[in-house]
Order: structure tokens, then C-alpha cells, then sequence
């Protein structure tokens, strides 16, 4: 296997100023035409072949400036071509055939649905036609796309249409040109006959910009809050950041299978449909936030990645991380942004910690790769975003704009590294960011530990700070970072008190406002005219992606639970609080002694709950117990089963001592009648779920009553789907009935489906492995379809510990075997579901034999994909 090195970039040595390519769409057939216009770079060498990628593509023709070449002329070699001898100038014609129906990767040029679509990112395109298949080679497209008139009565690409009519023999053909300089990775075609709902946009300059959505046949309905995302999307981004959009077309098409999320293709995204559709009947609150931060996402992307885009695949997050940190900023704003926090970090912390902790532990901007697809990472993005939050915390929303202005300024039309945009805020600021810069370096996820002094003479508190970063593959050695740590010192009464730090005279220890900027190893900041007593908030909003350890005493975090004004903070001292009954807890299943925990976690939950002042949805989140994922990142090695009863303890303690709450909380949030989705509906919804959930572990006819209730009743899915999955996930002796009825009332519903297979998949009880093994053959199930492998398989790895971590192995072979199945079908989803067996070494030996063996298994497996070959092989390094 060929492994990559971000140091091995060398400049592409020709310049294609012009493509134009001509489809001819069939099957099996299809015919695609490409016209480059070539030039050498001054400093290039002439005696080098000119290399082109392609992968899967039967070579029909290959002209320079209209003469045939013979077989002396070029070479095919493994995954391209190179021409020998060319010309400094020329125009090279290549004539390619490809098979869009039997292309089950989901990459290059496919069907889906009967429809044509492509996906290029991040190496498509090559097997669509010959070409210099990399982010760093721009170029102006001009596409013409050929195809029957009445399947296909749409013809999408890139662009603006400058040309369309008819053909003989019921044909049709339409000429796409799209005058912004772009990568190949940004290239797209759609063609299909699809339901299209259109709209418009004013921009700040006062163009009006054409929307327009295609769906499958009959999904209209479902998109108008996309629509309607849409134009927020654009209205923020020119409010927020001054930046507008450039064509006189936007255009998002919908398609059910693909391998991400959505795709920022220049004027023509492609979206996975469970990004576009969503009505009350089929979509959850959940799914219409996410609905408009992907929109949001892609729609930023226009700037963050393609006007100014990425000069090679290492430099991903200079896209990723700063796109993902401007739909974080767009959520926020539409929604709150105390509970986007919240829900961001607990992303970071069960998935990337663990990415952090893992044998694929990458900065960043990763060093190698063998299969690029394997690095589009919870690290790449979401750490990423981390980082670029950290500049705004560092410089200042001013400061952080201004950055972002010069980096625009400078870089627009190009495609860049995340050196140039490091540079682009420090020039605009004055600011040293070189130690900052180690965040783009290093792998793992940096830990500080604090402990404090109080002098009460003095009136003085020390907090002292020890920075550490653990050992990652390949980096024996980590350098402190600069982490900025954002700190509030409370009173006894619960309020925060002004922060007089004492000036130092070591210029890295310094203290801004509220920031600690911690930049040594280990480091001391004094605060003067502190009282007796303050408890000190450190980490505040999670301003830097760390792992903190303070020891606070049990009333401490209580405290913190009741009284901090920063509500990440205030959420984070209750899943501290839960975690550490949790891990005393499998003390004692250890030990085998009686279960039990202190009383005060009971009243400190209580009072959470009947707080008033507090939002439904943060009080929602700020009463969930951390899952499995997230605990299991607090430790070394742990007792599966232990973690698992002694959360299930936890839960149903606090639901049996609070019984009475949470019925009346329940009762209180639950809404019967008509539908509202504004902010507090929402709100009510999402806590009426989480005291259903603690009541469902009560286990009790009356209880069973009320969820199988609120499913009948449901005008809506957030309330269909939760009740749906307390009641498949508990011992109700119905429940596979209720499932049933359910599966029966949406079998039409594909998304709704998805959700249905995850519910199944995620039930904890022992029979879930029959029963997915038998869901495999179930007519909602299909191997091919991604987000059917997601629904099911993911969510038995990712949201059923008890059962994949069966001890009798079951839940690992199952897994094995669709890897096995799949990797041949689609390598990039076959790899995702790989990484479910990173963390074997968290386990008991007989559970890690296990998973090592399954991993060996895949491994010796024929003609094994190399994305799944990557994940495999350094799981077991
Ligand atoms: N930039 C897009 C990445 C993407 C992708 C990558 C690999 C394979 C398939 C893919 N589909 C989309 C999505 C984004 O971050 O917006
Ligand atoms: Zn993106």
C-alpha cells in the first residue's frame, strides 16, 4: 500500500486553464468527452510526462491538439496516464466510457434512484475522466450533458445554463458554465426527473440569486424548511461576516444514497435526503436543526472552500474546521447558544477523545494517510473547529474578523495551507501565534490538571496549572501547547467575583480578562481580594478541546450544578457529578459489596429540575447521565458490563427516589394538541422526553401506559420516535407489536424507516442480535444504501454497548461479517464501520482476543479495500 506525505507536495507542473467536458449519460455506458486546455509552468521540466488520475475508466481516445495517439505517444499506468513528450502548450481530447449503475462506492459519477449523481470530494473525479485529480489544480468548467428527455428531464452541473434544446431520437442536452477558477473536487452533475420547489434571494448588493431544491418525486412538502434554512444561511453570512454569494443560481439536489452528509459542490450541492426533507409528521426537532446547519454548513462552504480552497488533502481542516465553526456560530445564533455549547462538546468528548486516544490519532493537519476518505475525522472537523474557536477566544470577535478579512483579501481564488491562514490572523492582528501553531502539529487530546491555594492573610487564591499531552502513534514527544483557559471564581452565595490577577513577570503566564493563557508546562496565576470560600469555574464555555482534573469535593460540584453563570459549566459540574457516582459505583460491583451513592446527588437533581429560571432544553441536557462513549473516555481499561449496571443503577435511583418529579415534570412539558415548533415547544418536548425516559426505567405498567400513549397520540415525530424508543428499548412485553404497527404505519417513509432500524438496533436487550440478523433480510434493509448501514449497523456499534460488547463475542462477528460483506461494495463505509473495534484495549482480555481476532480476520481477507485495510491494520499496531 502506498502511504502519503504532506511533506512530499510538490506543485502540479502544468496549469489546465480550461476544461470542458461532454456527457453522453447511460447505464452502463456512459461516454464522457474531455477537452484540457494545457500549459507548462515556466519552471517546470519539459522532460517530465504530463501524469493524469484515473481510476475504473476504459480509455476509448486520447488526442493532443486533434491528432490520435499511438500507444508510443502515452502510457496507462496504475490509477492514471501519463503523456509522454508533451508540448509546452496543447489541448488535450481524451474519450473515456465509465458504468455509473454498477458504481456502488458512491464515488465519481452513480445512480441513485434511477438518477445520476457525483460526488468527487476528495478523489471522485478521476473516476470520472482522466485529469489532475487535486484540490490544488484549478480550472474553469464547461460541462454538456446529453441524456433521454423524458427520464431525465433535468440536466445539472456547475454553474450558469448558457445553452439547452433537443436532440434527436427523444435526447435532450444542456450546456453548463461556471466562471469561478475551481478544483475538480467541486465538480457536479445531477440528472433525473425530480420535484423542484424554487425560491429567491435579495443579496446585500441587492442581486437577486434563483433557489432552487429537487427531490424525488412527491417530497415537495417536505422541502420548505430547508428553503427557507437556506435564505437564513445567507442572510447570516452576509450580516455576520460580510460575505455574499456569487452565482444567479443556487442549487441543492436530494439524494438518498450517499456517503456523507452533503457535499458544497459550486452552485449545485448534493445532499443526502436526511439533510434536505423534513416535515412534523417525519422529522424530530433534531432533525430540522440539523436540517438547517447543514444547509448552513454547505452553504458556507462557498467561501471557506471554494473560493478559497485547500492546497492538498492534509490541509482539510483550513476547510472543515473553520466551516464547521461558522455552522456551530449559525446554530447558535437561530437557536441558543449555551446549548449548542453543550451539545458540541459532547460530540468532542465521546468521539473525538477517543479519535485522540486511538490508533488513528491525527493532528488536525495529519502528516500521512494512506486512503484520504479515512481522514475526513471527528479531529479534522470538529477539533478543528475547536481551534479556530480558539482564535476568536484568543483574538477577540473583532480581532478573529479581521483575520478572516485578510485571509479573504489575500487568498481568494487560491488554494491554500492552514500556515496561510495562521499568518492571516496574526498579520491582521500583531498577534504570535507560534506556538499556537503546535495545535495544527500535534495528536492527542492535551490534559490540565489544577489544584488551588487559598491564603487567607493575603486574601489570595493560587490556581496552579500542569499541561501534559499523552504519547500518540508516531509522536513519542509533545511540546506544551498555548491553551487559552477561560476561568470565574464563585461566592457563597453564588456569584461570580471580579477577577483581579496579580501581574507576573513572565510574559507566558499571563492573564486577559476571564482568559488564563496557559503556555508552559506548568504554570501559577494568583488572584488578589478573593473571600474565603470561592469555588473556582475553570474551562469555562470549553474554551479549549482539553481534558480538565480538578478535585473537586462532592458539595463543590453540587454547588456548581446550582449556582455557575456559565451554563457549560453549570452542565459540565452535573456530568461530573453523575460520573463520578457512576465510577464509585463499579467500585463497588468490584468489590461486591451493596450498591448506594450520597443523597445529595438526589436533592441536587431534583432541584435542577424544578428550577424554574432554567430553559426545558438545557435542563434536558443538564439531566442526562454521560453515555457509555463519554465515560469510557474517562478511564484507562473498564468493566463493560460493570459501567453499564452502574449507570442503569443510577438512572433508576433517581427515578424511583424523584418518581413524583419527574410525572410532574412529565405532565407539565408534554404537550397534547396543536403542533408548535418555536424555541419553548421544542423546549418542553425535549424535557417532557427525559423524564419520560427515567420513568420508563421504573419499569411499571402505568408508566408503559403513558408512552404507548403519547405514540398514538404523536402529531409529530419527536414524540413518536422517543416514546417509540423507551418502549422498544424496555422489558414492555408488547413492544415488538408496537414496533411492528409502527414499521407498517411508515413503511413509505424512508428516513422515518432509518430511524425505526436505529431503534431496533440500539435496544439493549439480549435478543437485539437475532433480531438485526434478521433485519438484515428485512425489506427496509439495504447493504448498498449508506444510510440503511448507519441506521442499523452503526447504530448497534455506537448506541448498544451491552450488546456489541456481548461477552460471548456475537456482537463482534456480526460486525465483522458486514465489514466483510461491504468493503468490496462501498470501501468508505465499510472502513466507518471498522473504527467501531478502535478501542478493543478499553476492554477485558477475553473481549480484546475477540475484537483482535475479528480485526485479523478482515485483514486476511482478498482484495481488501485499502480504506478498510488502513483502519484495520493500525488498529492492530
Ligand atoms: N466537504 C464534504 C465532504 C464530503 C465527502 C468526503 C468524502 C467522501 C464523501 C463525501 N461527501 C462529502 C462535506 C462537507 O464537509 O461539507
Ligand atoms: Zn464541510
Amino acid at each position: 500500500v502506498q502511504v502519503h506525505y504532506r511533506s512530499d507536495y510538490r506543485p502540479y507542473p502544468y496549469d489546465i486553464e480550461n476544461v470542458h467536458l461532454a456527457f453522453d449519460l447511460a447505464p452502463n455506458a456512459t461516454v464522457v468527452d474531455t477537452t484540457l486546455t494545457i500549459q507548462r509552468k515556466a519552471d517546470a521540466d519539459g522532460e517530465e510526462p504530463l501524469r493524469l488520475d484515473g481510476v475504473d475508466l476504459e480509455l476509448l481516445l486520447i488526442a493532443v491538439d486533434g491528432k490520435e495517439l499511438d500507444e508510443s505517444e502515452y502510457r496507462l499506468i496504475d490509477d492514471g496516464l501519463e503523456v509522454l513528450n508533451p508540448p509546452a502548450r496543447f489541448t488535450l481530447t481524451t474519450k473515456v466510457k465509465i458504468s455509473p449503475d454498477t458504481n456502488t462506492s458512491l464515488e465519481g459519477l452513480y445512480l441513485s434512484s434511477g438518477k445520476y449523481c457525483t460526488q468527487c470530494e476528495a478523489e471522485g473525479f478521476r473516476k470520472i475522466t482522466y485529469y489532475p485529480d487535486r484540490p490544488d489544480v484549478m480550472s474553469t468548467f464547461t460541462v454538456r450533458i446529453e441524456a433521454d428527455a423524458k427520464e431525465f428531464p433535468h440536466l445539472l452541473s456547475n454553474g450558469n445554463r448558457i445553452e439547452h434544446g433537443d436532440l434527436e431520437d427523444g435526447k435532450h442536452f444542456a450546456v453548463w458554465e461556471d466562471p469561478y477558477k475551481k478544483p475538480s473536487y467541486l465538480f457536479a452533475l445531477c440528472a433525473g426527473d425530480y420535484d423542484l420547489l424554487t425560491s429567491s434571494f435579495n443579496t446585500m448588493t441587492g442581486r437577486e440569486v434563483r433557489l432552487e431544491i429537487y427531490v424525488d418525486k412527491g417530497k415537495l412538502d417536505q422541502c420548505h424548511h430547508a428553503m427557507e434554512s437556506l435564505k437564513k444561511a445567507m442572510k447570516w453570512d452576509e450580516e455576520v461576516f460580510g460575505l455574499e454569494y456569487d452565482l444567479d443560481i443556487y442549487m441543492i439536489v436530494a439524494v438518498g444514497d450517499f456517503n456523507m452528509g452533503a457535499m458544497e459542490n459550486k452552485g449545485l450541492n448534493i445532499f443526502n435526503t436526511k439533510y434536505v426533507l423534513a416535515s412534523q409528521d417525519t422529522a424530530t426537532d433534531t432533525d430540522f436543526i440539523d436540517v438547517e446547519g447543514v444547509i448552513g454548513h454547505e452553504y458556507f462552504h462557498n467561501w471557506t472552500g471554494n473560493r478559497v480552497t485547500c492546497r492538498d488533502w492534509f490541509q482539510l481542516s483550513l476547510k472543515e474546521g473553520l466551516t464547521v465553526f461558522r455552522d456551530q456560530e449559525f446554530t447558535g445564533d437561530q437557536t441558543d447558544h449555551g446549548v449548542k455549547r453543550i451539545e458540541d462538546v459532547k460530540v468532542i468528548r465521546s468521539h473525538q477523545f477517543a479519535e485522540d486516544a486511538g490508533p488513528m490519532a491525527h493532528p488536525i493537519r495529519p502528516d500521512s494517510y494512506i486512503e484520504m476518505n479515512n481522514f475526513y475525522t471527528v479531529t479534522v472537523y470538529n477539533k478543528g473547529a475547536e481551534v479556530i474557536r480558539m482564535y476568536q477566544t484568543l483574538l477577540g470577535r473583532d480581532g478573529f474578523k479581521r483575520g478572516l478579512d485578510v485571509y479573504f483579501e489575500r487568498h481568494d481564488g487560491q488554494a491554500v495551507t492552514c500556515e496561510d491562514f495562521v499568518r492571516s490572523m496574526e498579520d491582521a492582528n500583531s498577534y504570535d501565534l507560534k506556538q499556537f501553531r503546535r495545535w495544527y502539529s500535534q495528536a492527542g487530546t492535551p490534559e490540565v490538571e489544577v489544584t488551588s491555594e487559598y491564603d487567607a492573610d493575603k486574601r489570595q487564591l493560587s490556581l496552579n496549572f500542569k499541561q501534559s499531552c499523552p504519547v500518540t502513534p508516531g509522536q513519542e514527544e509533545k511540546e506544551p501547547f498555548h491553551i487559552p483557559v477561560k476561568v470565574g471564581l464563585i461566592d457563597e452565595l453564588g456569584n461570580d467575583i471580579e477577577l483581579k490577577a496579580l501581574p507576573v513577570n513572565d510574559a507566558d503566564a499571563q492573564v486577559e480578562g476571564d482568559i488564563v493563557h496557559l503556555k508552559a508546562a506548568e504554570q501559577s496565576v494568583t488572584f488578589d481580594d478573593v473571600p474565603e470560600k470561592v469555588i473556582p469555574s475553570i474551562l469555562r464555555g470549553f474554551s479549549a478541546p482539553v481534558k480538565l482534573r480538578y478535585d473537586y469535593s462532592l458539595s463543590e460540584l453540587i454547588f456548581l450544578f446550582a449556582h455557575d453563570s456559565d451554563s457549560f459549566n453549570r452542565w459540565q459540574a452535573g456530568q461530573e457529578l453523575f460520573s463520578r457516582v457512576i465510577f464509585d459505583l463499579c467500585d463497588q460491583l468490584n468489590s461486591g459489596i451493596d450498591l448506594s451513592f450520597d443523597e445529595s446527588v438526589i436533592r441536587a437533581t431534583k432541584n435542577l429540575l424544578d428550577d424554574s429560571e432554567l430553559d426545558g432544553q438545557f435542563k434536558s441536557l443538564a439531566l442526562t447521565i454521560p453515555g457509555v462513549s463519554t465515560l469510557l473516555e474517562q478511564v484507562d481499561t473498564i468493566e463493560i458490563d460493570h459501567l453499564i449496571k452502574a449507570r442503569n443503577f443510577l438512572k433508576r435511583r433517581l427515578a424511583e427516589e424523584l418518581e413524583l418529579d419527574w410525572l410532574l415534570h412529565y405532565q407539565t412539558n408534554h404537550h397534547v394538541g396543536d403542533f408548535e415548533q418555536d424555541k419553548e415547544s421544542v423546549a418542553k418536548r425535549a424535557l417532557a422526553g427525559t423524564c419520560l425516559s427515567y420513568l420508563m426505567t421504573l419499569e411499571k405498567d402505568s408508566v408503559y401506559q403513558l408512552a404507548l400513549k403519547q405514540l398514538d397520540n404523536a402529531n409529530n415525530m419527536t414524540d413518536a420516535s422517543t416514546a417509540l424508543q423507551l418502549i422498544v428499548h424496555s422489558n414492555y412485553a408488547d413492544k415488538i407489536k408496537v414496533a411492528e404497527d409502527f414499521y407498517q404505519k411508515w413503511q413509505n417513509e424512508e428516513l422515518v424507516v432509518n430511524k425505526w432500524l436505529a431503534i431496533m438496533a440500539s435496544d439493549p436487550s439480549d435478543e437485539t442480535i437475532d433480531r438485526i440478523e434478521s433485519l438484515l433480510d428485512h425489506p427496509s434493509f439495504e447493504l448498498k444504501n449508506p444510510n440503511k448501514v448507519r441506521s442499523l449497523i452503526g447504530a448497534f456499534t455506537g448506541a448498544n454497548p451491552s450488546q456489541f460488547h456481548r461477552a460471548d463475542g456475537r456482537g463482534y462477528e456480526y460486525l465483522a461479517r458486514q465489514i466483510k460483506a461491504l468493503y468490496a461494495v462501498n470501501p468508505q463505509v465499510s472502513a466507518r464501520l471498522t473504527g467501531a473495534f478502535n478501542r478493543w484495549r478499553k476492554f477485558d482480555e477475553g473481549r480484546q482476543l475477540k475484537m483482535k481476532q475479528q480485526l485479523q480476520d478482515i485483514l486476511s481477507m482478498p482484495e481488501l479495500s485499502k480504506d478498510v485495510y488502513e483502519i484495520a491494520s493500525k488498529a492492530l499496531q
